[in-house]
């Protein structure tokens, strides 16, 4: 049933049912909800004035503490934020694989929390599962064996109905991992190598401000302000040269489709679990949260003082994609002679055959509203969305898996009218198929993934070989508003 349909019919329908005054109360609320629910907020540009900065790198022998903070988000007005060192995220953590990082981590915010490793392969009491939680106040050593290929990782609270909260508030961070393959190709480094997390905030009186009503819920929990590193609508000085971009969505619900503001075409080179096989020239690029994007941005051909912009394009995408907006300024400031040659080969990514698939799962993926006319409740007291009609239940096991076998997952959001990134921990996929929707995989989706984005309409079939770290993971909508709404199921590796 789509929205508009539930709102006409459920203000009679519920009178008709003789529902429980608790739970007509609760639809009364949702109808008034749902028709303020309509569309993401829009998105107000800055001035672009503030200089672009980076979270502090850190290699070895580091400590990382969840609490409270103060930055500068906007027009260097202090706000009260979280983060895992100073000011607003956690340090950009560099290792090389092979390494073994252990991270004495504490927790001094007044509530529960832990860390997920997006997209490393550690092993489950690792992995930051919901039920592994830090209580405040306590401690607990993270040891990461990093036994994986380079790629853009990066960590962030998971306590179940508080992960969407945490890290609007600020808590996330880049794990960047190198090995000998990608350093041969002598990629754009140093300062030619800008690490930006995508966020958009809601900024009321100066503060941060999380509260998503029902209806947003039901969206997503969109901000008005768009900050990179941080800050929003910053500014950084180029030279004309190629530059390489890693950037992530770390945005509780908002999907980006990336491009220049002169439209010109730019190189996807990697992927969530690193380099692409090839480069792939696009000239934009859907992002959704959870997700990363490795891209060479070629300035060479620009005039000193010329004012380019990345910046959001429109796309279909029912309650997002309505509006453009700029994102960020790059500067072309100095000229330069580039010797970098754009490689034409990356890397070597083994397709994994739909044939060597033991088994295939279906996954279908309900919103609040979806389903064959019945409202989703999921169960009353729970959430409203849903994966095969279940809402998250820290202790009950969803699906079983022998380690090393290789399935297919499919994600159906193909009755849906709500964006659905989904997340598998423990793996890194390959996309296999998109049917429906957009009908087509993108240029990441050529890559190894660890989140793939399922739009309104969309079937996506994922195929992975599950490793041989055995015990409990997750995977769920990293639509975080979702996630904590129940939209998370538990799979055991055995
Ligand atoms: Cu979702």
């Amino acid at each position: 049933m789509k929205r508009r349909e539930f709102v006409k019919l459920s203000a009679g329908a519920a009178s008709l049912l003789a529902l429980p005054a608790a739970l007509q109360s609760c639809m009364n609320e949702m109808n008034m909800d749902m028709n303020m629910a309509a569309d993401a907020v829009p998105v107000i540009e800055g001035a672009f004035s503030a200089p672009l900065s980076f979270p502090a790198v850190t290699t070895t022998n580091f400590s990382m503490t969840a609490k409270s903070n103060t930055a500068a988000l906007l027009n260097s007005q202090s706000t009260s934020v979280l983060g895992y060192a100073t000011g607003i995220l956690g340090p950009t953590i560099k290792v090389n694989t092979g390494a073994t990082v252990s991270i004495p981590f504490q927790n001094q915010l007044s509530e529960e929390t832990n860390i997920h490793w997006h997209g490393l392969l550690v092993p489950a009491n690792m992995d930051g599962h919901p039920k592994d939680l830090v209580n405040s106040g306590a401690n607990f050593n993270y040891n990461l064996p990093i036994d994986q290929r380079a790629g853009t990782y990066w960590y962030h609270p998971h306590p179940h109905g508080k992960t969407a909260k945490q890290v609007f508030m600020g808590l996330a961070g880049f794990f960047i991992v190198n090995d000998a393959e990608e350093q041969a190709l002598n990629l754009p480094s140093g300062d030619q190598e800008l690490l930006l997390v995508i966020q958009d905030k809601r900024i009321k009186n100066s503060q941060l401000n999380y509260a998503p009503t029902m209806g947003e819920v039901m969206t997503g929990y969109t901000g008005e302000y768009i900050l990179v590193n941080g800050s929003n609508a910053p500014f950084h000085n180029v030279a004309t040269r190629y530059y390489r971009l890693r950037v992530l969505n770390g945005s509780t619900a908002r999907v980006y489709n990336l491009a220049l503001s002169d439209n010109r075409a730019f190189d996807v080179i990697g992927a969530d679990g690193g380099l692409l096989a090839q480069p792939v020239s696009v000239t934009s690029l859907m992002l959704a949260p959870g997700e990363r994007a490795d891209i060479l941005v070629s300035f060479k051909s620009y005039a000193i003082g010329t004012e380019l912009f990345l910046v959001n394009k429109t796309f279909n995408g029912g309650a997002q994609g309505k509006q453009e907006f700029k994102i960020m300024k790059f500067v072309v400031n100095q000229q330069v002679n580039d010797s970098f040659v754009k490689p034409g080969q990356l890397s070597t990514i083994q397709p994994l055959p739909a044939s060597s698939a033991v088994k295939t799962r279906i996954m279908k993926i309900k919103g609040m509203m979806e389903g064959n006319g019945n409202m989703n409740m999921g169960g009353m007291g729970s959430g409203m969305h849903t994966i095969n009609d279940k809402v998250y239940d820290l202790n009950r096991v969803d699906e079983t898996v022998k380690a090393g076998d290789t399935e297919i997952w499919e994600f159906d959001n193909s009755a849906g009218d709500e964006i659905h990134p989904m997340h598998i921990h423990a793996v890194q996929f390959q996309v296999l198929s998109r049917t429906g929707g957009r009908g087509a995989l993108i240029a990441t989706e050529q890559g190894w993934k660890d989140t793939v984005l399922v739009m309104p309409g969309e079937k996506v079939r994922v195929i992975m070989t599950f490793p041989q770290k055995k015990g409990l993971f997750v995977f769920h909508c990293h639509n975080l508003e979702h996630e904590d709404d129940g939209m998370m199921l538990n799979f055991e590796i055995v």
